[in-house]
């Protein structure tokens, strides 16, 4: 296998990449060498402007992560990081005070919207970032265009009877505690896939979908005007990993939220038939379960996918492995 192209927001990212990193360098994925190249298509839909700052949340956390540069308790921003910046902005009483950008994460945002500004496009001030960081793959932006994903809550004091969020508000200060009646991708219409983006897809040998959220991080990406047709036309088979653990009570809010909002079954099988088969409208070859979602199987045979249940959720760096050789073998 030489080429891997992966679709991904930023926690799934996270959980996938180390992993999979770690096995083409360590063969030990039989398929995989440390000669197979990857190309991560990360989700920019959750992109937003803070404090004048273009902030980039899942191409940074899997950014950091691959670097060696995440705090691992968070998941998300800087390791060994300080917090005087948030501090003295709260003092001054300045919005968003939910959202924390911590001293050293800021450097990041802080040459990106230098590089912005000066008329970079996103993909290429990636690839700047990605110099120091040395993330071991390529790392594209969804696309150089801007998009934000707004969630519609309820809201009485408004005269239509609600309004919309920013996706990372309702993520962040709401807690995803109140039903989202609609989610919209603001510019996904208009916005074209960034350098690299269509050609990844074409010239892989296995396309992957991250164990990301469905709704705002996948769904943002296949609803990139081109990439469905991209994987439609690709002679890479493209294999999913589900990002719902396999007990109903432990599906999080938030992606329970989105999924209820888009009429989608919280359940892995759900989301697979969401995804849909290739050849049927969808964008699967095959999807990858955890093992006790295995009851699941036969309803995506049904629908035409090629599944398999294997253990899958929390994904420690050996299962991972696992999962990626099911992967790679259902790949054929
Ligand atoms: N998540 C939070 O729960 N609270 C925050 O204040 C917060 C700030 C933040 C700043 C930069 C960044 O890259 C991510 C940040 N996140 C925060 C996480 C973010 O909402 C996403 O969940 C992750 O980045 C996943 O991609």
């Amino acid at each position: 296998m030489r080429h891997i192209t992966v679709l991904s927001g930023g926690s799934g990212g996270a959980r996938l990449l180390p992993a999979l990193r770690h096995a083409l360098a360590s063969g030990s994925v039989p398929g995989l060498s440390p000669e197979t190249t990857v190309t991560v298509v990360g989700n920019t839909a959750d992109d937003l402007w803070v404090h004048g700052l273009k902030v980039c949340p899942d191409l940074d956390t899997m950014m950091y992560t691959l670097g060696h540069g995440v705090d691992a308790d968070r998941g998300w921003g800087r390791d060994a990081e300080t917090w005087g910046a948030r501090d003295e902005l709260a003092a001054y009483g300045v919005e968003p005070s939910w959202f924390a950008l911590g001293d050293r994460d800021l450097a990041t945002h802080l040459v990106r919207t230098e590089m912005l500004e000066a008329g970079y496009p996103l993909s290429a001030v990636t690839e700047a970032l990605c110099r120091r960081w040395q993330p071991g793959v390529r790392l594209l932006p969804m696309t150089d265009d801007r998009v934000e994903t707004h969630v519609v809550v309820a809201d009485p004091d408004s005269p239509s009877g609600r309004r919309a969020v920013h996706l990372q508000e309702y993520r962040v200060r709401m807690a995803a505690q109140v039903p989202a009646e609609a989610v919209l991708f603001v510019g996904l219409d208009q916005a074209q896939p960034g350098p690299g983006v269509l050609e990844a897809i074409a010239e892989a040998d296995l396309v992957l979908l991250a164990a990301s959220d469905p709704v705002v991080s996948i769904g943002p990406v296949l609803g990139l005007p081109g990439v469905r047709e991209a994987l439609a036309a690709t002679a890479a088979r493209v294999v999913g990993l589900s990002p719902l653990p396999g007990t109903d009570a432990a599906v999080p809010d938030l992606t329970r939220r989105l999924l209820d909002c888009v009429e989608v079954e919280a359940s892995a099988a759900g989301v697979g038939l969401h995804l849909g088969a290739r050849g049927r409208g969808g964008v699967l070859d095959a999807w990858l379960v955890d093992e006790q979602d295995a009851d699941q199987l036969p309803r995506l045979a049904e629908a035409g996918l090629a599944a398999r249940a294997v253990p899958l959720l929390p994904g420690s760096p050996e299962q991972v492995a696992r999962a990626l050789t099911a992967a790679v073998e259902l790949a054929g």
